[in-house]
């Protein structure tokens, strides 16, 4: 009795070191991730003078959601069956400000060398039929270990501040109703969506006329003027 105790206890030793292994391997994907992310929000706001990333948010699943999910998806509970199946152990969510923002980011991302692009959801051109709206990209990164080289692959999320208060609060709603949403809500939320579509689009319109503005404006300032046969001639 007493060595059997001993044993399942050695056998669950054995497995929380490989589970712990297992969650470290995409919680190292997901910050190789993230360092590119804000290598780009840097660089291009270096570059362009404006930060095209509102804010970024990283998670990885706990063990419990893992299961519900292997669970729900009716999949083996091992970890290369669940490594296999289960893309969003890793997941980045990305809010910017304007719509063209999220697919300049998602190709910079996908140009990159070392990624792979493993799926690509445009929930943005095509929302899903309760108005969700949001750009899904399953990326595989190499993570370099001490011993191996593992491919890693992490869920990147790209939406608007207004498609991520939506989404935030449909979360909530969902979850209140147990998944029963009454029927007049879920017809709100749908209408909400859209008014979240158009205020995106029209915010995205305003920021170009800025833009335009700007760039007029700016020319002006940058004339340089030269003193030729005492006539100032302006050089742009
Ligand atoms: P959590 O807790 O957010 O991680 P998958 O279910 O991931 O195996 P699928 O159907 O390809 O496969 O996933 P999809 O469509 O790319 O969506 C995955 C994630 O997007 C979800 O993860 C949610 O985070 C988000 N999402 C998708 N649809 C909706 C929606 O209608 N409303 C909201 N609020 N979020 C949505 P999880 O695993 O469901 O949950």
């Amino acid at each position: 009795m007493e060595i059997q105790a001993a044993v399942d206890i050695n056998q669950l030793k054995v497995l929380e070191k490989q589970l712990t292994r297992f969650l470290m391997s995409y919680k190292f994907g997901m910050d190789e991730l993230n360092t590119k992310i804000n290598i780009l929000k840097q660089e291009f706001q270096y570059i362009h003078e404006y930060n095209p990333i509102e804010h970024v948010k990283s998670r990885i699943k706990t063990p419990e959601s893992i299961l519900k999910k292997v669970h729900r998806k009716g999949i083996e509970a091992s970890l290369p069956s669940i490594r296999e199946n289960i893309k969003d152990i890793a997941g980045i969510r990305i809010v910017c400000s304007f719509v063209s923002d999220i697919y300049k980011l998602s190709e910079m991302l996908q140009n990159q060398k070392d990624i792979r692009t493993i799926k690509y959801k445009d929930y943005i051109k095509t929302p899903k039929p309760n108005g969700y709206q949001s750009l899904h990209l399953i990326l595989e990164v190499p993570v370099f270990m001490s011993d191996r080289v593992e491919d890693v692959c992490v869920e990147v999320q790209i939406r608007t501040m207004g498609m991520d208060f939506w989404a935030s609060l449909e979360h909530k709603i969902y979850y209140k109703y147990n998944e029963e949403i009454p029927q007049n809500l879920k017809d709100e939320l749908k209408e909400a969506a859209l008014t979240v579509a158009q205020l995106d689009e029209k915010m995205e319109n305003l920021n170009k006329e800025i833009n335009t503005f700007k760039g007029s404006n700016n020319t002006e300032k940058n004339l340089i003027n030269l003193l030729m046969h005492n006539q100032t001639v302006s050089l742009p």
